[in-house]
């Protein structure tokens, strides 16, 4: 067992909704390796939503049961598994009863801006997904496990690009001279993205209402394949979107660069937004959990380490590639949504780091390992599914077929 070279200080119950994604899976593995006891909750309706696309990661991922038998087998640690939709309020009460967490933290939505605008069919399922689901959670905190904390993915898209700095989830205001701290402005610019607003609301107020104890973790956008312990064995890999719908920013670069396609900057390229490697992620949310936010406290951290133009991640991979002997062109497409593309941005991030957190900053090492895991596994991309194709202007009520 793991648990004897940890350094928890206190082991937690912790599960883990939406423990089969991209950032849930490493933050499983990696919770679990530190010695806490941890259970996945997931309807696996992500890897549907490949189905759906006719897309797949560019990694080769394993069936959740054969990656939770693996890591049984190399770590010794017990995952628990509930398969399931948490917008069933009976499924998510059953699972909750039967674990009892210390703490949940909530990863399982639809986290796609692209795939929220496709059709009025898709924008009313993630709102839906999201919305719903994280009010059963909250439901069920209140009813079962009250001093459980939630530590919830928000991201920072909420707060959109606003011409002065953006705080960590709170601004004091002073107006016709009186002051208050008041929730800072939100601006989001996709239905998924409002949809965390929303959530962000919602947790406010049952904050407020029951005493509830909630981390909302703002998060930017993030990039990276392995962690240690997704990296111990191939059937523990975790997965890698490039595609156009769930593909985001350094991570689709990195396996455009690996096949020879054109980076695909959007209009001008002047877009800013915070990042962070995948190692951090799954730090970030240890770094919550053994910090819990206080009964009745609604807690908000900025989750990132640096902020990247899309101009300045297209010259770094494109830099990257050149170490590697690959030629890297860029194509300056048109954007498909609604977004400045040239506009300020310092968004502030100093919480976690209070916490603890010494950040992975993009470094040539971690741009190098990323185009290499491309390049092993660029047989697998599919090349027409690369460029955007879904326009936040084009949205229509009718329900989008994916065409052959
Ligand atoms: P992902 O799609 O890889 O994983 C989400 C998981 O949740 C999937 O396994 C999916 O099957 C599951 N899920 C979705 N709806 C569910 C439901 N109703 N019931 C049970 N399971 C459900 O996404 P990710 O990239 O790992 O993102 C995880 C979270 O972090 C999301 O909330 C996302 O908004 C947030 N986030 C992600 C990024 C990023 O760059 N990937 C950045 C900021 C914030
Ligand atoms: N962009 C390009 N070219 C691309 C892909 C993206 O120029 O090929 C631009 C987009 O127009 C946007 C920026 O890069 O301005 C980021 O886009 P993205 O697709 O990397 O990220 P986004 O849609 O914002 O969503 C991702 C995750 C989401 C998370 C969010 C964090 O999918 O779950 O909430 O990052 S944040 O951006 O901070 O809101």
């Amino acid at each position: 067992s793991l648990v004897g070279e940890s350094n928890v200080s206190e082991k937690k119950k912790v599960m883990i909704l939406g423990g089969d994604g991209y950032c849930g899976w490493a933050t499983a593995l990696h919770l679990s390796k530190k010695g806490h006891d941890v259970a996945i909750v997931d309807s696996l309706v992500r890897r549907l939503f490949d189905e759906q696309l006719g897309t797949q990661t560019l990694t080769p991922i394993a069936s959740l049961q054969k990656r939770v038998k693996r890591w049984k087998d190399l770590s010794g640690e017990t995952l628990d598994v509930y398969i399931g939709d948490i917008c069933n309020y009976e499924f998510l009460e059953h699972a909750v009863k039967s674990f009892e967490p210390d703490a949940i933290v909530h990863f399982g939505e639809q986290r796609s801006a692209p795939y929220s605008m496709m059709d009025r069919d898709r924008a009313v399922f993630t709102q839906h997904n999201n919305v719903i689901g994280t009010l059963n959670v909250l439901f069920a905190i209140k009813e079962l496990v009250p001093e459980c904390h939630l530590v919830k993915l928000g991201t920072m898209g909420e707060y959109g690009t606003p011409n002065i700095d953006i705080e960590e989830g709170f601004i004091t205001i002073t107006h016709n001279g009186r002051t208050d701290t008041l929730p800072y402005p939100k601006q989001a610019s996709s239905f998924y993205h409002l949809s965390k607003v929303h959530d962000s609301h919602n947790l406010a107020f049952a904050c407020k209402a029951w005493g509830l104890a909630a981390t909302d973790l703002n998060q930017g956008v993030v990039y990276g394949v392995h962690t240690p312990e997704t990296f111990m064995d191939e059937v523990l890999i975790n997965r890698l979107d490039y595609d156009g719908v769930f593909g985001t920013a350094l991570n689709r670069f990195c396996v455009q660069a690996a096949v020879g396609h054109p980076l695909t900057v959007y209009g001008k390229g002047g877009q800013t937004r915070g990042y962070l490697d995948i190692r951090d992620t799954v730090r970030c949310l240890e770094l919550a959990i053994i910090n819990p936010a206080k009964a009745g406290e609604f807690r908000v951290f900025n989750q990132f380490t640096e902020q990247f133009s899309v101009n300045d991640l297209a010259s770094l991979v494109t830099k990257a590639g050149r170490k590697l002997g690959i030629e890297v062109q860029t194509a300056h497409v048109e954007n498909p949504r609604v977004e400045a593309e040239e506009h300020y941005y310092n968004a502030k991030h100093s919480k976690l780091v209070e916490l603890g957190l010494e950040p992975h900053l993009l470094s040539d090492a971690l741009l190098d390992s990323l185009l290499n895991v491309a390049v092993n596994y660029a047989e697998r991309v599919d090349y027409e599914q690369i460029l955007p194709a879904v326009s936040w202007k084009k949205i229509g009520s009718k329900p989008k077929t994916v065409k052959p």
